[in-house]
């Protein structure tokens, strides 16, 4: 490779944090440049990877759920009935207090997250049982100033793209089954993404505020720390109280409704293009790489041939549904790979004379560099099952990472060793003072207790030392 091709390389991953800034700009994914800290802009290709991201998400709600889009601007008024609901969100509200030059009577908050905006016009909606379920969702920007550490895609002051999800049932069981769906969805959405999650139910002191309960999942980053990618909250009737929202039930009694929210962010971004990229660059899984297929003619002298034959290649792929990009442009063979390899693109094909003079082409993948010489006469066959064994292998690597670093650990001597590697395994004896004992000496934290937990276990809390049966992972988290 030349000298300035390296140059313009990545940091090695091992440097994580930096290997994550250069990838956002060099992978063409963010531009850190925006003068208001915390706001960042989306380049196209990056806006493009969003775009099958949520395409992703939306297939997956629009089976049960209805896509609506409620406003950005929320009366103070409303923001400010839920006392919970504030004391965890009123640091954090961005507020529209002048139209122009002269003050408004009623401020206006910019939604950091959309109950106080959705919850006065489900008043008006609920009437009957027969209104329920309702499950409704919308993909909007958000507004959250956050004090910690920002970071592009993962803590951000304007979130982009929240998709968040508010449903209404007519019991706590239905709502709590409803919690329990929501974590199947986002585990299948992120199956999709390649990335392993782990689900948990968050302890008390981290639920979200205004809830009964919360469970949450989480991607474990190649730092060893965790990263939240989704949270599911039971509502309980704690906002219908607040916001009125009652049913006539069958004895014609008016009754508080149930209610969950769940939302995920562009984090599923970050958690993506983290976990599966390399020193090269991106490594997109297929379903969401915006060029799945990038086709590069090896041409000597007769330029002709050859890139017909490339032309039909990339029809025919093409027709068979795949995004697919010819790379005919005047530049080296070397800086193509090298531009296409940071693009992340699944599938490299390249066709020269010879492989024409053999009716074969050259699959080069991006996940493991494996190259394979295969027949033009299936070539689309061949292609796609490329694809789904680079998504298979993406996933199966990253289950593998994440089942590799939990550690089952039973005292603090180890917990704190394991965390710089990954999420240690804990026994807890429930006490807050215990969980909140470990963020004062370990700098970390409990994440939560596993949905699923071994049918009976049991052994000692390291904090205390007293019994316990409960297990729950203690990681450092972003
Ligand atoms: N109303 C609920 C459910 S939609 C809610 O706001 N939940 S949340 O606060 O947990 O946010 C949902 C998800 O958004 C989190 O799990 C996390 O993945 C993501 N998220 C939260 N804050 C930020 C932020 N500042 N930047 C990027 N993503 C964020
Ligand atoms: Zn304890």
């Amino acid at each position: 490779m030349a000298e300035q091709e390296k140059e313009a390389g990545l940091p090695s991953k091992e440097n994580f944090s930096e290997w994550y800034n250069e990838l956002l700009m060099k992978g063409e994914i963010m531009d850190v440049r925006y003068p208001v800290k915390g706001l960042y802009v989306w380049f196209p290709f990056g806006f493009n990877i969003r775009r099958n991201v949520y395409d992703i998400i939306r297939r997956l709600l629009d089976k049960d759920h209805q896509e609506t889009l409620f406003p950005l601007l929320i009366p103070e008024n409303e923001f400010m009935k839920e006392a919970e609901h504030i004391k965890g969100f009123e640091d954090e509200v961005y507020w529209v207090t002048h139209g122009g030059t002269s003050p408004l009577d009623v401020k206006l908050a910019l939604r950091p997250t959309s109950e106080t905006a959705i919850y006065p016009m489900y008043k008006l909606w609920i009437r009957s049982h027969a209104d329920m379920p309702l499950r409704l969702y919308q993909i909007v920007n958000t507004f959250r100033y956050e004090t910690k550490h920002t970071r592009p895609l993962i803590r951000l002051r304007e979130i982009t793209s929240f998709k968040e999800a508010h449903t209404v049932h007519a019991t706590w069981e239905d709502a709590a089954s409803q919690v329990e769906e929501a974590i199947r969805l986002y585990t299948e959405f992120y199956r999709q993404l390649a990335v392993p999650v782990l689900a948990s139910r968050r302890p008390e002191w981290d639920k979200f505020p205004g809830a009964d309960y919360t469970i949450a999942t989480d991607a474990l980053m190649p730092d060893g720390k965790t990263l939240q990618v989704g949270t599911a909250h039971h509502l309980g009737d704690n906002f219908a109280k607040t916001f009125d929202i009652t049913y006539e039930d069958t004895e014609g009694e008016q009754v508080y409704a149930y209610q969950t929210c769940y939302g995920i962010s562009e984090r599923s971004i970050a958690a993506l293009i983290s976990i599966h990229g390399d020193d090269k660059g991106l490594v997109l899984p297929p379903a969401v790489a915006p060029v799945q297929v990038v086709i590069i003619p090896i041409i000597f002298k007769e330029a002709g041939d050859v890139l017909d034959a490339c032309g039909n290649v990339m029809n025919t792929l093409e027709a068979a549904g795949m995004r697919v990009k010819m790379d005919a442009s005047d530049i080296r063979p070397g800086a193509k790979y090298y531009k296409w390899e940071m693009r992340g693109v699944p599938v490299r094909l390249e066709l020269g004379p010879r492989d024409l003079k053999n009716n074969a082409v050259m699959l080069v993948r991006r996940d493991t560099g494996e190259k394979k010489q295969v027949s033009l006469d299936n070539i689309a066959d061949e292609v796609r099952s490329l694809l789904d064994d680079i998504h298979d292998n993406l996933y199966e690597n990253a289950r593998q990472g994440v089942e590799d670093r939990i550690f089952e650990c039973d005292d603090l001597e180890s917990v704190r060793d394991k965390l710089s590697r990954g999420i240690a395994k804990i026994f807890w004896c429930g006490n807050k003072d215990c969980g909140l004992r470990l963020e004062d000496e370990i700098g970390a934290g409990i994440l939560g207790i596993p949905t699923e937990q071994a049918e009976s276990c049991s052994g000692k809390c390291p904090v205390c030392g007293q019994d316990a049966d409960t297990q729950v992972y203690v990681a450092r988290t972003y």
